[in-house]
Parts: structure tokens; C-alpha cells; sequence
């Protein structure tokens, strides 16, 4: 029996409290993310029970139980404290998937301050946006990725220290110091900040189409629905050893990579190597891995490698696997049935989102293809594209839309009032992401609704890309679209036109990709780059990358005046 029971009762009769009531939670009671996902745990009599088991690039196993992590956490939160760190301080985690990521935003969240976690292969162009924004206070990174901190550290006035908590570097800058957890003092006790319902937890950067990525501002109450998504989506239990193959510079890597196993007191197995498939399949056998949950475009390159390989592992611990970040093909869905034995279940949330929204359900009969229904206690549409009423009719295309009140829903894109309020419109939240609904009620992902380009389950901003390449000295205009790629769903292509005196050539590409690689990441990397005369603009000068998308993937370029007249 699946602990979401049958799903549409659940829909039925489910409203919030029971969420908090979950996590044993009564009005008024004390609330810490931090304190939930270690002290709590270790009352509830699991202080010896694994919390992490760390597996690094070379193999190096480490272990943590919750008294592990609630020691820990607490050192990081006593020396972020001593460091002059207050209530409110955004502190960002820059790190490779090292346990210190884990432990360091659990210390953050106890000192009341919010962790701010940027994807370790950012570049400094990447990182100076965001840490600008943020007003970022402190930076948690290691000697392997310090130095691009150091590149932009003069041109932010609010980043008092950069910590190093890995490695030690040769020389150390100014504004810079040495912490390292094992060696330090270790503080058993530590009163987390006693936090509201309503207390800023954690900031994670989305991208859009225009302008800049945006903060997405998350509280603590969020942490009611990832605990009760992961119990009834994920269908974690005691005895499992789950892992969530997420990076917690992204939102799955938080809400479900540390968060909501943690809120129940499972044990998670992290990998901190890239994907080589021999060495995935060993760590499932390895660590008797039961849940796992990864992104389609990991599914896919899995696929690729065919199912001899698969036989080489005995995987027999898994029981159940899911899959978010972009569509979850029906073929992948076929594929994992036959190849493991079991089906992947798509889910479908945002930054914005904090959890789970729309979602398969163990014990619901999955239609491969598409994203299944809304959770409890989550009311979802589509709405007409236009009137943004919603869509009466099955199988019509509209933009998903849920109404908002759910606890781990975004509070606000930070400093950003503007795009916020733009989010919603007669009563919802608007995803930005087009969709049908058929006539049981099952959704079906369309598209994005922007021009927001999915890389392997990673947004990128065409704007952040474009901007980045016009700091090129040979660009004079460009244009990123995303276009079609059989493993990754798409790739980021450029297309540029160059300032008199340039002449386009082979390596101009690349010298073009590799600028954007180190500025930005290997992510926003333009895999093509086509070199042009002009682009096209609309009368006010709008570059519209609506047509260049069209005619990367065979569509018709559809109905322009109105973008011409803009
Ligand atoms: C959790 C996460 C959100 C965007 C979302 C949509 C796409 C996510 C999906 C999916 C199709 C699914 N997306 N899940 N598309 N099927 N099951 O990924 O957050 O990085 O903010 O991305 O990803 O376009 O709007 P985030």
C-alpha cells in the first residue's frame, strides 16, 4: 500500500493542516527548517540513524547520522553567527555537492539567515548577477571555485567575507578566511531562530525571458509541503535509502534533496561525481538505493546505453522512481518499465512552486506522457491564452495556472515587485508553461510559454545569454533560442551578427562558445552559433526570437503582426 492511499480521496478530503499536523506541527509551536530536519529528528529517537552517506569523486564514503548533522549545523550556525551574520543576511552556499553544502544551509536556516545556493559551474558573470541582487553578506565556497568569486568581490559592496571551507588556496585574499568543519569546535547545543510562518528560508534564482534571473523567495512554512509531497509523492518511508540526483543549486536539490528527506528523517545517499552511467548503476547497488528521483534528460542518456549495462548491476532495491525538470517522454516511461522493471512517474513543479504541484501517484494509473493530476490541497488549471479564463473544453491548450495559498509557494521575486505582480492574473498563479488537460482530468505538458530555454531540465535566460555575448568584441547583435537535442530536449543556439571588421569563422565559434562557457556555464554554452547579416526586430527594435525558435524546429512561424507592430 502506497502511503498516498487512493488519490482521489485523498484530493477530496485533503486541506493543509493535515500537512502540519504531518510534521506533528500545532499553531504556535516553534518552526525552523534547520531545527525540523535535525534536532526534531533526533528526539524522535533517530540520533544514530544515518542521515547521509556521501560518496565523493574518488569514491571516499563518508557517513553522517541526524546527531551528525544537528552537531554540524549547529558549528556552522555558531560561526556564521560569530562572523557578525544576522536574522535576515542572505548567505550563499558556492559548492561542489560536498556534505558542507548540506549541513552549512541547515546552519544558515538555524541562524534565522536565508541560504542563497548557486550552481557550482556558474561563472562570474553568472554569480555577480545574482550576488548582486541578493546583496549577498557571505559566500560559503572551496579553493576550486573561489577564484570566481574573487573576480567580482570588488564590485560588490555588500559581500563582507568569502569563506573557504574546502581546500586550502595558496594565497589567501583579502575579505577571505579558512573554515573547516572537521577541525573545528564543535557546538552541541545552539538555539535555532525561532521562525514564522512567514520567515524568508531560502532565495533561489529562476531565469525568464526578459531582463535578469529573478529571486524566488521561499519561507519556512514551505517545508508542511515538501514533507507531505515527499511522503506521498516521493512514497518515502523509514527504511529507505533515496537519491535524489539533483544539484541544491537548483530547487530540486533543496525541497527534495535535503529538506523533505530530511523533514521525515530518511536517510539519502549524494553522489558528488557527473554522469557516467557504470558508475550510477553501482551506486543504486552499492547503497541498496529503494526511491529515485532524477530528471528526464539523465533517463534518456541512460537510454542511449541500452539495457545490457543495466543487467551488469543487480538494482533489485529499487521500488520506486520519479522524474521532474522537463517532459518525461512516454518512450522513457516504456523504457525504465522494461529496462528496471518499474515506470518513472513524471512530476511537475517550479522554483516558484517550492513543491510537487501536478504529479503521478503511486497506485494511479499512469498515462505515459503526461504529468498526471494535481496534489492535494492544490487547485489547477489551464487558462485560455488570451482571456485567461479557464479552459472548459479536454485536450484544449492553455497556460497552467494554480491558485495560490499553498505553503511553499513563492512570497516574492526579490526586489522585484514588478515580475511578481506580473505572475498572477484573475485569482491565479500563472506558470508560464502551456498545457492540456484530457477528459480524466491527467495534464499534459505542452511547452514553455516564454522564451526560456529547458537545457537538460535547467532553465536558461536567452537575456542572460544574449547580454553576455555582446560583452563579446566582435558581437554586435545576437539572439539565443533554444533548439532541438535528442538527449538534452534542447541546447542553446546563438545567432550573431558581427561589428563591422569581424568575419565569421570557425574560430570565432568557438573562441564565442567558450567566452559564454566560462562568463556564464557550460549550460548557457551556445552548442551552434550561426552567423548573420541582421536579426529579426520588430518596429520598436525587439528581437524576435519567436520566429528564429520556429524555424529551429520545423514550425510554422505563425501570426507576426502583432509581434511587428509591438
Ligand atoms: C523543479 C524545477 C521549472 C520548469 C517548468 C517547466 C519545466 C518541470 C516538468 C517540466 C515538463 C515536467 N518542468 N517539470 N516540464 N514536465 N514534469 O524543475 O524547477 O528549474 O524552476 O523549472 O521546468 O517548464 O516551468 P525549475
Amino acid at each position: 500500500m502506497s502511503n498516498i492511499g487512493n488519490y482521489e480521496e485523498r484530493y477530496k478530503t485533503f486541506d493543509w493542516s493535515q500537512a502540519k499536523e504531518h510534521l506533528g506541527y500545532s499553531e504556535g509551536d516553534f518552526l525552523n527548517i534547520g531545527y525540523y530536519c535535525s534536532d526534531r529528528i533526533c528526539e524522535q529517537g533517530k540520533a544514530d540513524k544515518l542521515a547521509l552517506i556521501w560518496e565523493g569523486p574518488d569514491g571516499t564514503l563518508k557517513r553522517y547520522t541526524f546527531a551528525d548533522i544537528r552537531v554540524l549545523s549547529n558549528t556552522y550556525a555558531k560561526f556564521l553567527k560569530d562572523l557578525g551574520v544576522e536574522k535576515g543576511d542572505r548567505v550563499c552556499i558556492f559548492a561542489d555537492r560536498i556534505p558542507d553544502l548540506y549541513i552549512s544551509l541547515l546552519g544558515i536556516l538555524k541562524l534565522g539567515a536565508v541560504a542563497q545556493p548557486l550552481f557550482s559551474a556558474f561563472g562570474p558573470e553568472s554569480l555577480i548577477t545574482r550576488l548582486a541582487n541578493a546583496e549577498t553578506k557571505v559566500v560559503l565556497t572551496t579553493r576550486k571555485h573561489v577564484s570566481k568569486v574573487r573576480k567580482i568581490k570588488a564590485d560588490l559592496p555588500a559581500l563582507k567575507h568569502i569563506v573557504i571551507v574546502e581546500g586550502e588556496p595558496k594565497k589567501m585574499g583579502e575579505g577571505e578566511m579558512l573554515f573547516n568543519l572537521e577541525a573545528a569546535e564543535k557546538v552541541e547545543e545552539f538555539t535555532s531562530f525561532a521562525a514564522d510562518l512567514e520567515t524568508p528560508s531560502l532565495l533561489h534564482y529562476t531565469s525568464g525571458t526578459t531582463g535578469q534571473p529573478k529571486g524566488a523567495l521561499h519561507v519556512h512554512s514551505a517545508i508542511f509541503a515538501q514533507a507531505i509531497t515527499t511522503r506521498w509523492v516521493l512514497d518515502l518511508n523509514d527504511s529507505d535509502i533515496y537519491w535524489c540526483t539533483a544539484d541544491p543549486g537548483w530547487v530540486t536539490g533543496t525541497s527534495y534533496g535535503i529538506i523533505g528527506p530530511w523533514s521525515l528523517g530518511i536517510t539519502q545517499v549524494v553522489l558528488d561525481a557527473g554522469f557516467i552511467p557504470d558508475r550510477w548503476y553501482k551506486f543504486i547497488q552499492d547503497h541498496k538505493v529503494t526511491v529515485w528521483y532524477s530528471a528526464p534528460t539523465a533517463i534518456r542518456m541512460l537510454m542511449k546505453q541500452g539495457e545490457e549495462i543495466v543487467k551488469k548491476y543487480d538494482l533489485s532495491s529499487l521500488r520506486y522512481l520519479a522524474s521532474v525538470g522537463e517532459p518525461l517522454n512516454a518512450e522513457a516511461v516504456h523504457w525504465s518499465r522494461q529496462a528496471y522493471g518499474l515506470p518513472f512517474y513524471d512530476t511537475f513543479w517550479q522554483t516558484e512552486t517550492g513543491s510537487i504541484v501536478i504529479s503521478n501517484y503511486p497506485g494511479m494509473e499512469i498515462k505515459p506522457g503526461s504529468m498526471g493530476k494535481p496534489f492535494p490541497g492544490i487547485t489547477a488549471t489551464v487558462l485560455d491564452l488570451k482571456t485567461h479564463e479557464p479552459v472548459a473544453e479536454p485536450g484544449k491548450v492553455g497556460l497552467i495556472a494554480l491558485k495560490p495559498g499553498w505553503p511553499s509557494m513563492f512570497r516574492a521575486y526579490w526586489r522585484n515587485e514588478e515580475v511578481y505582480k506580473s505572475k498572477f492574473d484573475k485569482g491565479w498563479y500563472i506558470c508560464g508553461d502551456r498545457a492540456s488537460i484530457d477528459k480524466d482530468g491527467y495534464f499534459w505538458f505542452v511547452g514553455r510559454d516564454d522564451d526560456v530555454i529547458n537545457t537538460g531540465g535547467h532553465l536558461v535566460g536567452p537575456f542572460e545569454i544574449e547580454s553576455a555575448l555582446l560583452e563579446h568584441p566582435a558581437v554586435a547583435e545576437s539572439a539565443a533560442v533554444g533548439k532541438p537535442d535528442e538527449v538534452n530536449m534542447e541546447v542553446v543556439k546563438a545567432f550573431v551578427a558581427l561589428k563591422p571588421g569581424h568575419e565569421p569563422s570557425d574560430d570565432l565559434e568557438l573562441d564565442i562558445m567558450n567566452f559564454i562557457r566560462k562568463r556564464l556555464s557550460p549550460l548557457a554554452m551556445p552548442q551552434e552559433i550561426e552567423f548573420v547579416s541582421s536579426l529579426p526586430k520588430t518596429r520598436s527594435g525587439k528581437i524576435m526570437r519567436r520566429v528564429l525558435r520556429a524555424q529551429e524546429w520545423g514550425e510554422p512561424v505563425g501570426d507576426l503582426s502583432t509581434l511587428e507592430n509591438d
